[in-house]
């Protein structure tokens, strides 16, 4: 679209957040410019606390539900010009501007948008943080990118909609209704929504009342790898890091406490409204491998009780490709319904990536190789039935395909 790259052409028309991060690591491999472009065009729309929003509507409205003006973010002083949300999303960038200025460098970029970066990462572990851990809380599924997943859904079963506005759905028009979240639960998604603008966005309000507050372990490991890649773009242009370090530092301290369960050997969700971790194995228990927050025991067992476990990931029994976004033994578990059982190109390539580093290079390619296959023989679907490989969601989806340039050019 010129600043910004859709992620998929009709079923989402605006720019996203951790899809534009995605974005222009793909168009780093050709077009460096461009990728610059899209990342100046995502924080453009940085509001004036810090956060950056999940979705910025550039070119107004489109047939997308929520339209700009359903958000009524001009009640928050903090909103920007820019028409955006007024949610966030996993914090991608920093660790994907380390990665393009590696291979390409581009110090004058990293000066340029080092402060807005910091500034988001600042808005996570202060105006996010419920305890003092500097953990992130989310305040809506549409902020952790898996909005469907069944990690959410005892938290947002406690949710009563109420005095609802009048709305259109409008994301089963382009995808089947059979892909796309029940109806009871986008109404709460919309309830949500709802009590946000009546409560002008503001964070203290949003920490005290929100419905849904849950400490997250996907933004939390992406975070807590950004933050590490935060410090080294820090370090390359003469910034302070004592800020930054005290950040990992807390989070080093709190993460395992706080989501490691023992007896399972897996990482779990946290709903910080109810006080208890949310039992719910799914493929974010492997993400705090990207982050280095798993010890080398803890890595161990996730990849030999879980990862490698037919029962509930590894191809073999029902599902034939890496990694299906739910372990098959949740009764939540949908081979074709959205973060319900899927694949999906951007997780496997994040787990691909975090399995590299604690010694596991032959599953990371395996992992690698399935993607590859996947996008090549069916095409760049938003997501995949794992168990036949068939495409489902939005047809020439963004992400999918700068991902396939970047495994094809053996990043990790
Ligand atoms: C999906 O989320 C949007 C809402 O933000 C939607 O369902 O309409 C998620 O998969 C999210 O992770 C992604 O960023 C977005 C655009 O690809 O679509």
């Amino acid at each position: 679209m010129g600043v910004f790259t859709k992620p998929g052409p009709r079923q989402y028309p605006h720019q996203w957040n951790w899809d534009s991060a995605v974005i222009a690591l793909g168009y780093s491999h050709f077009d460096l410019p461009r990728a610059l472009d899209e990342i100046r065009s995502l924080l453009k729309a940085q509001w004036k606390d810090g956060m950056v929003p999940h979705i910025i509507y550039h070119t107004g409205r489109s047939d997308y539900f929520p339209d700009p003006e359903f958000w009524q973010i001009n009640g928050s002083s903090n909103a920007p010009l820019v028409p955006s949300s007024g949610l966030t999303q996993p914090p991608l960038l920093a660790s994907i501007v380390r990665t393009i200025h590696a291979r390409t460098p581009a110090p004058d970029f990293i000066h340029e948008v080092y402060p807005p970066l910091l500034r988001w990462h600042r808005w996570f572990h202060t105006q996010r943080d419920a305890d003092g851990s500097r953990l992130a809380c989310l305040v809506h599924p549409w902020e952790s990118g898996t909005d469907d997943s069944p990690r959410w859904l005892s938290a947002i079963a406690k949710i009563t909609p109420k005095d609802l506005p009048a709305y259109q759905r409008r994301d089963t028009v382009h995808v089947s209704g059979s892909q796309r979240p029940h109806q009871e639960d986008y109404d709460r998604f919309i309830h949500l929504v709802n009590f946000f603008r009546t409560s002008r966005y503001d964070s203290a309000t949003l920490l005290a009342q929100s419905p849904f507050l849950v400490q997250d372990i996907l933004t939390n490991s992406i975070l807590h790898r950004a933050d590490q890649d935060l410090r080294e773009l820090a370090l390359i242009i003469g910034e302070p890091v004592a800020e930054i370090d005290g950040w990992i530092k807390s989070v080093r301290s709190t993460f395992n406490a706080r989501f490691w369960n023992e007896e399972a050997g897996l990482y779990y969700d946290y709903d910080v409204r109810a006080g208890r971790s949310v039992q719910v194995n799914t493929e974010m228990t492997f993400m705090p491998l990207v982050a280095g927050l798993a010890d080398q025991t803890q890595a161990d067992r996730l990849v030999a009780a879980h990862l490698l476990n037919p029962a509930e990931y590894a191809p073999g029994g029902r599902v034939r490709f890496w990694v299906t976004s739910v372990s098959q033994t949740e009764p939540a578990w949908e081979a074709r319904r959205y973060w319900r059982g899927p694949v999906w190109i951007i997780t496997n390539w994040l787990i691909a990536d975090g399995l590299q580093r604690y010694g596991y290079a032959e599953i990371a390619a395996a992992i690698r190789r399935d993607s590859l296959h996947l996008l090549r023989e069916t095409g760049f679907w938003e997501y995949f039935d794992a168990s036949d490989g068939s495409g489902c969601g939005s047809p020439d989806f963004s992400w999918s395909a700068a991902l396939a340039i970047e495994l094809l050019a053996g990043g990790t």
